[in-house]
């Protein structure tokens, strides 16, 4: 018997480390692309980030470069989004940024201050729960309309809150080549420095007390 419930207990944990969803397609145009086509891919299999100090908070462990990714063209005010390989099952929120790359999307590892946020999922509080709707595999936006023209990366996070005090992030960055905007200019931040570790939405115990509020980290949305 204890055998048995040690096997159980072995399998339950390598399906639990094998099952970890990732953000693998870009959908542009229409269409879902092929994973790790326009998407950078990662060097960490499935695991999550875990320090919103680290530059892996970026783009992924071993996703500071973008030179055997390929640029998906895109009109301004368009529909993106990501496919993922499973859907989400962490309960937390997600948050999509955009970073103007300096060059090309291809050559910028995220340093600096050119990223702004586009798009969240936050919580939807009762009385006697917090959920989120983010336990799906495919998420799409609209970029906005009024950007500047040019080649940026386009980021999704999705923050496990399941563990309290030990969030965790599950990121890719697409690359992309904005076509037809305008010349808005929205307040930009740091990636990682957008987030403090001490937000009280990293912080938060989902479980007890239920919270009464609840705000996505990082800046306000920028909806052009
Ligand atoms: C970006 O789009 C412009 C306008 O369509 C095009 O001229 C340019 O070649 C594209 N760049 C990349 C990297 O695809
Ligand atoms: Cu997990």
């Amino acid at each position: 018997m204890k055998t048995l419930s040690l096997l159980a207990v072995a399998a339950a944990l390598a399906s639990g480390v094998s099952a970890h969803y990732r953000f693998t397609s870009l959908i542009a145009n229409g269409q879902t692309t092929g994973a790790y086509q326009y998407v950078r891919q990662n060097s960490n299999m499935n695991s999550p980030v875990t320090s919103v100090t680290s530059n892996d908070i970026r783009c992924n462990t071993g996703a500071g470069s973008g030179a055997g990714t390929q640029t998906a063209t895109v009109a301004a005010g368009s529909t993106v989004g990501f496919q993922m390989d499973q859907a989400v099952y962490h309960a937390g929120p997600v948050a999509v940024y955009l970073g103007k790359a300096p060059s090309t999307a291809a050559s910028w590892d995220g340093s600096g201050a050119n990223w702004f946020k586009i798009y969240e999922i936050g919580a939807v509080i009762t009385p006697s729960s917090i959920t989120f709707p983010t336990d799906k595999a495919t998420f799409t936006f609209s970029l906005p309309r009024s950007i500047p023209s040019g080649e940026y990366l386009l980021r999704i996070e999705q923050i496990g809150l399941h563990s309290a005090g030990a969030p965790q992030w599950y990121i890719s960055c697409a690359q992309l080549n904005i076509t037809g905007g305008g010349s808005a200019n929205p307040a930009k931040v740091s990636i990682p420095g957008y987030v403090s570790a001490s937000d009280p939405g990293l912080t938060v115990n989902i479980y007890y007390p239920i919270p009464t509020s609840y705000k996505v980290p990082g800046p306000a949305v920028f909806s052009g």
